[in-house]
């Protein structure tokens, strides 16, 4: 492609409908003014089928806004992420969306660019790797997706929760090592660098929105994450969120709360 737009970490859910509004208004502004849109994962907030958002009015909008987007001419990937790894063919059909492998390396602007949700890279946090090996093995997800969608619903608030308390007590009693559990880890990385031979790295997921050059040994890299959004709690955080664009100019951070 010529350019293209990337974003991540939008967590989208019916309780944040700022953060979707601003999505929108970003699908028919910012967006079409790139040959390609690619979402680098964690678009919503939590996914445990196609089949269990099939009838709902939120997702479908959602998937509508995508595909308008699509049929203006601007073509729309789609990468896993932590949260809605379960995003199926099905819906990514409805939103004219392809999805790409974890990670892949793509030519934007003549550049080759190397892309990753980010989480494989968080090995520092051994008990998420843990998690991440056993939900996103394939006879595991293709089990927990012949369960009913009520039990399936079920687990995930039950995961969830949980997982909200852990980081909340861990976060109160060693804030440090939650900090530095949360952040890609040197290593991880300059294996990714190695296996794949490109030097320019994007990812989200740590919402540690920067820019970064980096080495060791033998490997040198470049090293862009992207930020979360959230416009829906201005009281008790500044709205946040941002997009990379890339053209033949270069790449370059659009701040999208100022824009
Ligand atoms: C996604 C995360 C919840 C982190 C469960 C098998 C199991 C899939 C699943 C259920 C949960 C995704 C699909 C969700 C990510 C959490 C909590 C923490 C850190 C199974 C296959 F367990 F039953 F075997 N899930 N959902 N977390 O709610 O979207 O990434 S989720
Ligand atoms: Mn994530």
């Amino acid at each position: 492609h010529a350019s293209a737009v990337l974003i991540s970490d939008l967590h989208l859910t019916p309780s944040m409908p700022r953060t979707a509004e601003r999505f929108f208004e970003f699908l028919e502004k910012e967006a079409r003014s790139h040959e390609a849109l690619i979402i680098l994962g964690d678009l919503f907030e939590y996914w445990v089928g196609d089949d269990a958002k099939a009838r709902s009015p939120f997702h479908l909008e959602v998937a509508q806004k995508i595909k308008a987007l699509s049929q203006h001419g601007t073509k729309v990937y789609f990468m896993h992420g932590n949260r809605d790894f379960l995003l199926g063919e099905k819906y990514a059909q409805k939103a004219q969306m392809t999805i790409l492998r974890d990670p892949q390396v793509i030519t934007i602007a003549n550049q080759t660019w190397l892309l990753t949700h980010g989480d494989a890279l968080c090995t520092a946090d051994s008990s998420y790797q843990l998690f991440r090996k056993i939900v996103r093995s394939n006879w595991v997800q293709k089990l927990f997706l012949m369960l009913p969608t009520g039990l399936r619903v079920t687990i995930a608030s039950g995961l969830r929760s949980n997982s909200t308390a852990k980081y909340q007590r861990a976060q109160r009693f060693t804030p440090e090592v939650v900090h530095v559990k949360g952040d890609v880890t040197i290593t991880a990385t300059a294996d990714l660098v190695a296996m794949t031979g490109c030097q320019r790295l994007i990812h989200g997921h740590t919402h540690r929105p920067g820019y970064h050059q980096e080495s060791l040994g033998n490997e040198s890299w470049q090293r862009w994450v992207l930020s979360d959004w959230d416009f829906d709690h201005p009281e008790t955080v500044l709205p946040k969120g941002n997009a990379l664009s890339i053209t033949a100019e270069g790449i370059r951070s659009l701040d999208l709360v100022r824009s």
